[in-house]
């Protein structure tokens, strides 16, 4: 018993210890992963656009949990963009070769959309809705630069 706990706390920290792309054993897993995160993303993103453009009426307590949600969201996808993850048989990917090819450009314009988006949810927290709309065009911004140069189309 003793020695099965010894096992079991062994293999806890050595799953700690690896690369976090190493939570991923196959590309599409990877790719299921990066892709349900930009989908949660694009969800709350899209009704706070709803709210700063005046089509859904503006609540900031759910205004505010949207930002935080994407403040949240926007750092999870980048590191299911690791090598080996471009493409999969059993998965359809609309990642352009690109991302692997300009990786600091594809990391820079990651990092711009999670300042962009921590601007929003800052926006957010003050409960005004001016605030909020002058915050997200540059995220908007942000995320179809991103998507312009690295999505396919
Ligand atoms: C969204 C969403 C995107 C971005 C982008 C902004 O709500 O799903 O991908 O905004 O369209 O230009």
């Amino acid at each position: 018993m003793k020695k099965l706990m010894s096992i079991v706390l062994a293999l806890g920290a050595a799953s700690l210890a690896v690369p976090a792309a190493a939570q991923f054993a196959k590309p599409e897993d990877a790719i299921k992963y990066r892709q349900s995160a930009l989908a949660l993303l694009g969800n709350h993103f899209g009704h706070l656009g709803g709210m700063a453009q005046g089509k859904i009426p503006f609540d900031a307590a759910s205004a505010s949990l949207d930002a935080d949600v994407v403040a949240l969201v926007s750092k999870l996808p980048w590191h299911a963009f690791g090598p080996g993850t471009e493409t999969s048989s059993s998965r359809p990917s609309a990642a352009r070769p690109e991302i692997w090819k300009e990786e600091a450009k594809f990391k820079g314009a990651s990092e711009k959309m999670q300042a962009e988006v921590a601007k929003v949810a800052a926006a957010a927290k003050t409960g005004n809705l001016d605030n909020l709309k002058a915050a997200f065009g540059p995220a908007a911004q942000s995320c179809k630069a991103c998507h312009d140069d690295f999505r396919k189309r």
